[in-house]
């Protein structure tokens, strides 16, 4: 399906003169569906949360392995940062909160942040 994209000035346009007698040109546009800005969400380094608690951490909020997990455990444990899964903004703020809960009912400093990816 092919759809006209035109603006409220060209709507006007048109509507106000309905023969077209402006030199309102309507440029066919193939319609693109309009996918959602996505979320990085990230665990920081830091030196006392256990890499156990860190791995189940991952698995459990962000459905990976415990082979995947470990990796992005000691990723974060290396380089002081890594990403767990990219997400839509209201799904990364929801894992993000659930990982900060989470750790602070065990009292870990685990932290956890989202950056647009
Ligand atoms: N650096 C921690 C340790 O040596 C492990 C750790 C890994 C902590 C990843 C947080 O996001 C983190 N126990």
């Amino acid at each position: 399906m092919v759809w006209l994209k035109i603006d409220l000035t060209n709507l006007i346009q048109i509507m106000a003169n309905p023969a077209q007698e402006n030199n309102t040109v309507l440029k066919p546009e193939v319609a693109k569906p309009k996918l959602p800005p996505m979320f990085k969400v990230m665990l920081l380094n830091d030196d006392y949360t256990p890499m156990e608690f860190v791995v189940e951490t991952i698995e459990r909020f962000f459905n990976k392995s415990r082979e995947q997990a470990t990796q992005i455990m000691l990723k974060v444990h290396i380089e002081g940062v890594g990403v767990c899964g990219i997400y839509p903004q209201d799904i990364a703020e929801t894992k993000m909160s659930q990982v900060m809960n989470h750790a602070m009912e065990a009292q870990h400093p685990l932290q956890c942040i989202i950056e647009i990816a």
